[in-house]
């Protein structure tokens, strides 16, 4: 089988693909000129995947890539995929992400129509979740809060639109937030055990910068979403969506306070406005029922252990 992953130097496509490979997959993957191969060094290293230049707002590029792949699955990971960036450049995460999504569906109709094609939505998409609507199931109303939120429903229902109008193989996924290993140093829990193990090399005052430890997030471990996003294209339902989470909200208080725990480290904490967001997603917390159901996929990576690989990932390297 072969599979074409775009955006695979980013978190999750590192992950994707080690995972697929162990799988015996031929694995392609997209990666801009000036994208950091860091996350990928070891594959690249050893010729394990194949890379293609190519950028997912250019038409012709995204051709030229499902072209020379003609893969049976497509995962389209690539995005602007920084909740606070879609309020500093609206547009940009708009055009991406959405002109991304149609540019990989136009290829698809035209060279491949019977491929498998996941299209990566997000928890923001919910947006605004009263008390009462809580754990979400894929029912629930899309109420975005974000530019970014915004262009994954629009993401989400390109990818309906097209199975509907077309009958591509299109399967829809809405992950709640996910770490582990190489997640990217702006996100909360990267940025916190960041910080933190620069405190515990001497590289930094024992004080803390955080934005709202208020807001709730539901979080995975991102070697278990990997799996969830193989089972949805390999098993779901050509058309439908699914959730992906691990059913228990968590504050971002007490994300802080088990990294805190993890460190063993005595620090101050200060809040930096410039980390509070126009309006925050106040609460997330999923329904997994739907791909537990479909599929049999059920979270196995406990949040301790994913924090502790997280802030060992990040004592390596500061
Ligand atoms: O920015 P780069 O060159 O390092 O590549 C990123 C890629 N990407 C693009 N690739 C081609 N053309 C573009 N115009 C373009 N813009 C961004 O997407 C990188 O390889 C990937 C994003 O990686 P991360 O920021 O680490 O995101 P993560 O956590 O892996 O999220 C994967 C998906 C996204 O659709 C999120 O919105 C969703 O999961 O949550
Ligand atoms: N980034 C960041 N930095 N967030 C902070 C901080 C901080 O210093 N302090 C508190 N937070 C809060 C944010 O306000 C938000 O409520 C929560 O921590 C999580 O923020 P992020 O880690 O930046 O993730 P996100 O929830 O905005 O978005 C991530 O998850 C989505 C799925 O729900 C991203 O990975 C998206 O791409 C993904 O779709």
């Amino acid at each position: 089988m072969k599979a074409l992953i775009t955006g695979i130097t980013g978190f999750v496509g590192s992950h994707l693909a080690e995972f697929l490979l162990s799988r015996d997959y031929e694995v392609f993957g997209t990666l801009r000129w000036r994208s950091k191969r860091d996350n990928i060094a070891h594959l690249e290293a050893e010729k394990l995947v194949t890379l293609i230049e190519t950028d997912i707002k250019d038409p012709l590029s995204v051709r030229a890539a499902i072209t020379k792949s003609q893969p049976d699955e497509i995962y389209h990971l690539a995005a602007q995929s920084f909740v606070p960036a879609s309020w500093s450049a609206p547009a940009e995460t708009l055009d991406t992400n959405i002109q991304g999504q149609l540019n990989i569906l136009e290829a698809v109709r035209e060279v491949i129509p019977g491929a498998r094609v996941h299209v990566v939505g997000s928890s923001e998409e919910y947006g605004l979740v009263h008390p009462d609507e809580i754990p979400m199931t894929e029912d629930q109303p899309l109420r975005p809060l974000s530019p970014y939120g915004v262009s994954k429903v629009a993401q989400d229902l390109l990818g309906w639109q097209y199975s509907q109008s077309y009958g591509l193989n299109v399967i829809r996924t809405r992950a709640f937030n996910h770490t582990g290993p190489r997640r990217g140093e702006v996100f909360v829990t990267s940025n916190f055990s960041r910080q933190l193990a620069e405190i515990a090399k001497g590289k930094r005052q024992p004080v803390m910068k955080v934005g709202n430890l208020e807001a709730k997030r539901d979080f995975s471990d991102v070697r278990d979403v990997v799996q969830a996003y193989h089972l949805v294209v390999t098993k779901g339902k050509s058309g439908d969506v699914y959730n992906i989470c691990s059913g228990k909200g968590r504050a971002i208080q007490s994300v802080l306070d088990t990294l805190l725990e993890i460190s063993g480290l005595d620090v101050s904490i200060e809040q930096d406005p410039k980390r509070m967001r126009p309006s925050d997603v106040m609460v997330l917390e999923g329904s997994a029922e739907k791909i537990k159901n479909a599929v049999g996929w059920e979270p196995t990576i406990p949040f301790e252990q994913t924090m502790h690989d997280l802030y060992e990932f990040w004592l390596e390297r500061v």
